[in-house]
């Protein structure tokens, strides 16, 4: 028997799709010409209004996220330390080891939740090359700070925007700071190719290395420049990619009606935060936190188990903080006292449901539950 509305799962995201018969076409054209991958037809339209789309104008598609961040720190050459922030999904942090570059992890701002630019400075030393911030939920870095000290200490800057799609700040596509931006377009994510991520460049010889470099170094048929991988994304993920480019805005409109009725329904509640905007000029409402504070009477994981139990499957992230897990719990700056803001929030944050087919009825759902707290 299928589950009532009141008992159907929510979970905390859905993946927004094109009707089924409108990618029919796209896939009838990949079984005609038989190009699958590498570069084809799909790919390079994709990447062309991805670029229009996004106001950037230099992008190379990949896999996903997690190779285009691994890339993109081969692509600048990068070495030694990367100052991080310890508040975000594990790859962030794995895309460095996976490079032999050591973390160096610095503290969050309690508004934001994204790294604190005052930190960094005190975290650079004669080996560090570069800093990785991740403008968190698609909530914009404190882009500026970041870049004036990059500057003054000759370090580069590469962003982990795997939620900031579509996130514009005061001066365009927040994509166009740093020295590398890269996306995530996963299943999870606000626009989704399946698989799939990009890494925004500032030039077109950037570009080309990044093409190599996600080609296993070819540059031609029979020259190889430089240890590449297999990062291509293919056809089937740009074919869908076309298609999601048209239904976008809709979708993001659809976020913002969701996030305006949380506000509504959570104003005032003792008990919980919600985080707010950070400087975006256009917000693409990628997640919904919030945070559980002290005088809530339930708990955030009394109140996580209470979702659970009537089928609402909130999520913690970023919970544990990255610094806590066994691979980076040793090293110098993963300490909890280095960590104060971060460790206590990562403690504190639940994300609630939040994707374009969420009803508002559903929305309401979520909101009782946590205005009923005694139930
Ligand atoms: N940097 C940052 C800051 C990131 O957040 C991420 C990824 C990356 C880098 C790396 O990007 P990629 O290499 O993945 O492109 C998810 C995602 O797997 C991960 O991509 C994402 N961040 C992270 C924040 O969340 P899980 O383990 O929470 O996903 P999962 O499978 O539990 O899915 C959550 C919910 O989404 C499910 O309960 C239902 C729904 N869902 C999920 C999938 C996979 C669907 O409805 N359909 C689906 O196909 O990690």
């Amino acid at each position: 028997m299928p589950d009532s509305d009141a008992n159907k799962p929510i979970y905390v995201t859905r993946p927004e799709l094109p009707d089924l018969a409108e990618f029919i076409p796209h896939l009838q054209k990949i079984w005609d010409s038989r190009i699958l991958t590498n570069g084809g037809p799909f790919h390079q339209q994709f990447e062309k209004e991805l670029c229009d789309y996004l106001g950037v104008k230099h992008i190379a598609l990949f896999a996903n996220a997690t190779i285009g961040l691994v890339t993109a720190l081969q692509a600048l050459r990068i070495t030694g330390e990367v100052i991080t922030t310890p508040y975000s999904f594990v790859a962030t942090a794995h895309s460095l080891l996976w490079n032999g570059i050591k973390p160096v992890f610095v503290d969050i701002d309690p508004n934001t939740l994204n790294m604190d630019p005052e930190r960094i400075e005190a975290a650079i030393t004669p080996q560090t090359t570069a800093i990785m911030p991740v403008h968190c939920y698609g909530h914009p870095c404190n882009v500026e700070r970041i870049e004036s000290i990059a500057d003054t200490y000759g370090l580069k800057v590469i962003y982990d925007a795997a939620h900031a799609f579509g996130v514009k700040c005061h001066c365009g596509s927040v994509l166009s700071h740093g020295d590398l931006s890269v996306l995530s377009f996963h299943a999870t994510k606000v626009f989704t190719t399946f698989e799939g991520g990009a890494i925004v460049c500032p030039d077109e010889k950037m570009r080309q290395r990044i093409n190599y470099l996600k080609n296993f170094g070819f540059a031609d048929e029979v020259t190889v420049v430089a240890p590449g991988i297999n990062g291509k994304m293919s056809e089937f993920g740009a074919a869908l990619g076309l298609l999601q480019l048209k239904g976008i805005d809709a979708a993001l409109a659809k976020r913002a009606v969701i996030d305006q009725r949380y506000r509504a329904g959570l104003k005032g509640l003792k008990g919980i935060r919600c985080l707010e905007a950070a400087g975006e000029s256009r917000a693409n409402f990628a997640y919904f936190p919030i945070l559980v504070q002290p005088d809530c009477p339930l708990g955030r994981d009394e109140l996580y188990r209470k979702f659970r139990e009537r089928k609402v499957f909130v999520r913690r992230y970023f919970y544990p903080l990255i610094s806590d897990f066994p691979m980076y719990r040793g090293l110098p700056s993963a300490t909890h006292e280095n960590l104060p803001v971060a460790h206590k929030l990562s403690q504190q944050i639940l994300c609630l449901p939040i994707y374009p087919e969420l009803g508002l009825s559903d929305v309401d759902r979520v909101v009782a539950i946590l205005t009923d707290r005694g139930a």
